[in-house]
């Protein structure tokens, strides 16, 4: 990353940052900043907000309001914090533990409400930070340290759970194309309304090991050559699209917006009085 990038978006005094070599959640945390800079927005403007997990830890690091809440609860603070002050741009910075397991509900209801905040959910398939238990988006059949023997779940498909949910912005990246990454985050930031973007990245140390994924490079050769564009993924039959999965922009709506809406009420009763 530029040294320029970094001595404004980066808390210097809290790095070296806690990721293990090999970890995708740097390119993922450098894709917000990028996101940022690119739109011009002054980092004073901006609202981060995170749960727990190692992904969570990259609010700490970047030089914006930020919050470091509690497990499965970013978008519960995130609310708030938007409602109070609905000029701020919220991004919350989630893990797929962190906001499909303990945070589902909060994630549907978020949703549900299409109140404009941008979620960027690191999807690495793993609790990294507590050992590598399976998570949500753990793929049957794959181990964690709570699946010895492979795991029996279905995993979600998070996308089309936020799209079901209403939100308004929906896409899939991967570390992989990380300006594709960018632009994706950029679009969320932009919608007025929920944005849900699925980064995919990687755990070499947990969910790597455990499911012998090689190192990290060849965790990255996999989302490489395993992501296909939505537009060439609507083209393939089903026997194409197997063991294959799509990236791009999935879904957009057209629906009022949570504080817009609330603004409303509270106008109406200024009148009133
Ligand atoms: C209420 C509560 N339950 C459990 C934990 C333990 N815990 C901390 S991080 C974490 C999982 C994080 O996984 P994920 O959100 O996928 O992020 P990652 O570490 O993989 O980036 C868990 C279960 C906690 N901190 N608080
Ligand atoms: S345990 Fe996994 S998710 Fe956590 S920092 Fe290490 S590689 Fe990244």
């Amino acid at each position: 990353m530029p040294s320029q990038l970094v001595n404004e978006y980066f808390r210097e005094e809290h790095l070296p940052h806690i990721w293990c070599p090999g970890c995708g959640h740097g390119i993922v945390t450098r894709a917000i900043v990028k996101a940022i800079d690119n739109l011009g927005i002054n980092k004073d403007d901006c609202c981060i907000v995170s749960g727990i997990g190692c992904s969570s830890r990259a609010s700490g690091y970047l030089d914006c309001n930020t919050l470091h809440t509690i497990h499965g609860r970013a978008l519960a603070f995130a609310t708030g914090i938007k409602l109070a002050n609905p000029e701020l741009n919220l991004i919350v910075i989630t893990g797929d533990g962190d906001a499909s397991a303990i945070g589902g509900n909060h994630l549907i209801h978020a949703a549900r409400r299409n109140i404009d905040i941008t979620t960027v959910v690191y999807n690495n398939n793993t609790y990294g930070m507590t050992g590598g238990q399976y998570s949500p988006t753990t793929p049957t059949g794959d181990k964690g340290t709570t699946a010895p023997y492979g795991n029996i779940d279905m995993n979600f498909d998070l996308c089309e759970l936020a799209k079901a949910a209403g939100a308004t912005y929906v896409s899939r990246g991967t570390i992989f194309t990380a300006n594709m990454l960018i632009k994706q985050i950029e679009e969320g930031i932009k919608n007025k309304g929920f944005s849900f973007i699925e980064a995919l990245t990687t755990c070499p140390t947990y969910y790597g090991r455990k499911n012998n994924k090689g190192d990290a490079v060849d965790m990255m050769t996999y989302l490489k050559d395993h992501a296909i564009n939505v537009t060439a993924y609507d083209k393939l039959t089903d026997e194409q699209k197997a063991g294959k999965f799509v990236i791009g922009e999935l879904h957009r709506g057209n629906r009022a917006e949570y504080t817009e809406e609330y603004q409303k009420i509270i106008d109406s009763f200024s009148k009133e009085c």
